[in-house]
């Protein structure tokens, strides 16, 4: 086949010939291949575009929420700033209301701590009562049983299969208060004002959650907290008398405790006392040699 023959039979011969161009020219395959790409390419934009665009639709709509919920709590803001009238706070209320309310329980951090609040049957304004209660222990005169105070909840108790009567030999009593003095505990949280000494009334207790916080320490000798850290409460080191068969743990007793309304008889099961420093086993000089009461602090990390 001639040259001209091919240039014929692909469409171009009279242009090509016309122009003098008389070497095969085929062309036919690659255009075929790069139609069919462009068409292969087209239809793949066109199912990207599909697929993406719903979400892209979606995330715009999405910021768009968000945008305005911001605009609405700063302008919220602002106006509360700015003191308006009755009549604003009230349409503030309405317009805004219940997307503070979402924000707020956004921000809300989702980890806390826990802590046992001896001797108050509520917690503290920014912790929530996981439940209050009443100490419990071991009683004082027995060598065995458990070696720690606990706060046994006092509403809404379960058992699973319970006998009545003794068939074991552990067993769960009350703590009261064991002070010999006045003058220690503030008598401002107490049943009635006439009471000025806790003596053989029952410790409450109430066991708590703090938002936001990653650890809590309990610190003796202390009634503040160092920098970095936020005041729970604080009171005095309490625990078993020392000639006495039962050992407890030492606990931090509010300052101001709650005392449980007509529990002022003398059962005498747990115990609680307070703590006097020993001079020489204990360094003299930050501990005094008259046997100071121990005070204490309870505080949560905040930083
Ligand atoms: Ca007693
Ligand atoms: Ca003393």
């Amino acid at each position: 086949m001639s040259s001209e023959k091919l240039v014929m039979d692909q469409g171009f011969g009279p242009s090509l010939a016309g122009l003098g161009l008389t070497r095969p020219y085929k062309r036919q395959g690659g255009r075929r291949t790069g139609l069919v790409l462009l068409a292969g390419g087209c239809l793949g934009g066109v199912l990207v575009c599909a697929v993406l665009m719903p979400l892209v639709y979606v995330t715009m709509s999405h910021l768009q929420l968000e945008v305005t919920e911001l605009r609405n709590l700063v302008i919220t803001r602002s106006a509360l700033t700015a003191s308006p009238g009755t009549e604003d706070r009230r349409n503030d209320t309405a317009a805004g209301g219940a997307h503070r309310e979402r924000r707020q329980a956004d921000l809300t951090p989702s980890f806390g701590d826990v802590y046992v609040r001896w001797g108050r049957e509520q917690c503290g304004e920014n912790a929530k009562t996981i439940y209050s209660g009443v100490v419990g222990s071991g009683h004082f005169a027995h060598h065995g049983g458990g070696s720690e105070y606990l706060c046994l909840p006092t509403e809404d108790l379960e058992w699973n299969n319970p006998v009545a009567g003794h068939q074991h030999g552990s067993y769960m009593y009350g703590a009261e208060f064991e002070v010999n003095t006045d003058g220690f505990f503030s008598a401002e949280n107490m049943v009635s004002g006439s009471i000025t000494n806790p003596w053989n009334y029952d410790v409450l207790c109430s066991v708590c959650y703090v938002a936001g916080r990653s650890a809590h320490v309990m610190i003796p000798a202390r009634e503040s907290c160092p920098e970095g850290w936020s005041k729970e409460y604080s009171g005095y080191l309490m625990s078993e008398r020392h000639n006495h068969p039962s050992n407890k743990d030492f606990i931090c007793v509010d300052g101001a405790p709650n005392l449980r309304t007509g529990s002022s008889a003398n059962n005498d099961g747990g115990l609680l006392y307070p703590v006097e420093t020993q001079c020489g086993s204990l360094p003299c000089g930050p501990y005094d040699t008259s046997g100071y009461e121990l005070t204490c602090v309870v505080c949560t990390f905040i930083k």
